[in-house]
């Protein structure tokens, strides 16, 4: 019924009743609430990011990956029925040649290094508010379980083999190099030297027995894999990449290191002279978490979304997938992948002196401040440039002006005296549009604002499967612009809560852009959980009422009691965000040409 009398109103052309009508699902309509909370949700959810090596200090992009998962994982948490349904690991990855070189360079035994910056990684989550349920360290003993198991599995099924591995090394990246990847960088006193054409990192040869595993018989297995669930790698873009990577050739892959050339790492079954390949180590950690090789392990595998980079894209799509099929296990059920932050136009790295320490960034933009910024500017597609002025910038403009400012004048109490959740009046606010009459007060574009923030929450989850997250944030940005337009529009402050005319309006104006911030704080939860508290408790509404199950937008527009209408506000708790000051020394300036 409201579907044909919205196109009665507007009397739009042909294609604006079309998108029209998609905006005005059907789902939302029969039952005139939109409710994301779903059956699916019941189901298991295992997140995880990369673990981190710890030869350095954590840095913004570390810190990125991490909030992706928090954000995937608490959404989920939002949607579901039960948060025992969820797990989320992060972690790091502390054997290798890279940790015993960096240990080695800064004179430190291999464990003491590891200890320091494992506990930095631990301190910063713990500050950005990353909600994991787990952090493993591939240096605990029931990792090695775990790894050694597997290696037995893949060895019991005849897909380790030994043999002479000859080739490049790359310590940096701890991958093996065919030499069409390496090519010579001229060096300071004129003589050059072999680095890795991706990364730039330094490569060497190296001739050793080693183990090596059978990947080349999975070449097709992972095509089949990948053509037959292609949300398998999210964006898809990756998705292509990596089946480009599998119409070329697939060598098999050298899973050991000679122990006298690496000792720091985890030594291959039965046979010490040899070490496990830091790779298969440290992927194996996704199955330590979950209790493999224990049998619990099975009710939260293959549920698995692995967060990581793309620099980490062909370990994760390639070599683990092909390691689990291996060992009889199913591949991961996604992979999201994201791309870098860069700091000004550049590649971040200790050596250029732009490494962005993201804990100053937590402390000067607020922990819920910086927690949107890269999650809102943050593309998986491409590489992101960051500088301080733009964190100021959209901070101020986005959370400080535009939310905090609508949150201001819908609860000030030279507007909102008594404090309260005021009536929604349905003859000023009829669901019926296009009703004439003495009390009708809505116009167009206020049921175009409550057909838009009905339909966000719905958009919002789209985006999060898709991995968009950024444009989930886009979305309720936009929302939060045209609530302020209505208040704008409707200027409450010229209302009279005196006057018997104007007392229902003002209410009802008031009614509708509180319900708008209700859906924007539960919405904002998994970005900014603390600013997202604070509105929510200003509003009244309780821990119990936040679920995206529970979000019934505007239920009295739909002829349905809201349970708000009549409460009285919480308490008053200062500037939702304040203002950031442009004039203090930022950290990263940007360039100007
Ligand atoms: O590769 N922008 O660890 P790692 C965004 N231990 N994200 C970035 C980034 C940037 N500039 N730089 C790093 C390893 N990252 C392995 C992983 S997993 C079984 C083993 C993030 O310390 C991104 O997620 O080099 C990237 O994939 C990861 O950190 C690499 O971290």
């Amino acid at each position: 019924m409201l579907r044909t009398s919205v196109l009665r109103l507007l009397g739009r052309t042909g294609a604006s009743r079309l998108s029209l009508l998609e905006d005005f699902g059907p789902r939302y309509y029969s039952s005139g609430f939109l409710s994301v909370g779903d059956d699916a949700c019941d189901a298991r959810a295992y997140f995880t990011t990369p673990i981190f090596y710890v030869n350095a200090a954590p840095h913004i992009g570390h810190l990125y990956s991490a909030l992706l998962a928090d954000a995937l994982c608490r959404h989920r948490r939002l949607r579901g029925p039960s948060t025992a349904a969820t797990r989320f690991s992060t972690g790091t990855d502390e054997h290798g040649l890279k940790i015993q070189q960096a240990a080695a360079t800064a004179g430190l035994a291999p464990t003491e290094l590891c200890d320091q910056v494992s506990e930095q990684f631990q301190q910063l989550f713990q500050e950005a508010g990353i909600s994991c349920t787990d952090f493993i360290r591939t240096t605990e003993a029931r990792h090695r379980v775990a790894v050694q198991h597997f290696w037995g599995v893949l060895k019991s099924r005849g897909l380790l083999y030994k043999g002479v591995y000859e080739g490049w090394y790359c310590a940096s990246d701890e991958c093996f190099l065919p030499e069409a990847k390496v090519t010579q960088q001229p060096g300071p006193s004129g003589d050059s030297f072999p680095v890795s054409l991706e990364s730039g990192h330094p490569v060497s040869w190296t001739k050793e027995e080693n183990y090596i595993f059978r990947l080349s018989q999975f070449r097709e297995p992972l095509q089949r894999w990948l053509r037959g669930n292609p949300q398998a790698i999210t964006p898809e873009p990756f998705h292509h990449v990596v089946l480009q990577w599998l119409d070329e050739e697939l060598p098999d892959l050298s899973v050991s290191r000679r122990s006298s050339h690496l000792h720091w790492g985890i030594p291959v079954p039965g046979d010490d002279s040899q070490t496990i390949y830091v790779w298969l180590d440290a992927l194996v950690n996704y199955l330590t978490v979950i209790g493999y090789p224990n049998a619990e392990f099975k009710s939260w595998w293959p549920a698995t979304s692995h967060i990581i980079g793309k620099d980490i894209l062909k370990f994760h799509a390639i070599y683990w997938p092909a390691f689990l099929l291996g060992a009889g296990m199913s591949p991961p059920q996604r992979i999201y992948v994201h791309s870098h932050w860069t700091v000004c136009g550049q590649k971040m790295s200790k050596s250029l002196g732009n490494v962005v320490d993201p804990r100053t960034c937590l402390n000067r933009y607020t922990v819920d401040g910086f927690r949107y910024f890269l999650l809102r500017q943050g593309v998986p597609n491409w590489d992101c440039d960051y500088y301080d002025e733009k964190v100021v910038k959209l901070l101020n403009s986005e959370l400080a002006d535009a939310l905090g400012g609508l949150l201001n004048r819908c609860t000030a109490k030279r507007i909102n005296p008594s404090e309260t959740y005021p009536a929604f009046c349905t003859t000023c606010f009829p669901s019926e549009p296009g009703l004439v009459g003495p009390s009708v007060r809505a116009q167009a574009e206020d049921y175009a604002l409550v057909s838009a923030v009905a339909t966000l929450p719905k958009q919002v989850a789209d985006h999060y499967d898709n991995f968009q997250i950024y444009k989930a944030l886009e979305a309720v940005s936009s929302c939060v612009r045209q609530t302020n337009g209505f208040v704008q529009r409707h200027a409450p402050w010229k209302l009279n809560w005196e006057s018997p005319v104007d007392a229902p309006w003002l209410g009802t104006v008031l009614h509708v852009a509180l319900e708008c911030l209700r859906v924007f704080g539960t919405l904002l939860q998994p970005v900014t959980p603390s600013l997202a508290d604070k509105l929510l408790s200003r509003l009244g509404v309780s821990a119990s009422e936040r679920s995206l199950g529970e979000l019934y937008f505007l239920p009295r527009f739909y002829g349905h009691p809201c349970p708000f209408e009549g409460r009285r506000l919480g308490p008053e708790t200062g500037l939702l965000f304040p203002r950031l000051d442009r004039s203090r020394t930022w950290l990263v300036k940007a360039h100007r040409t």
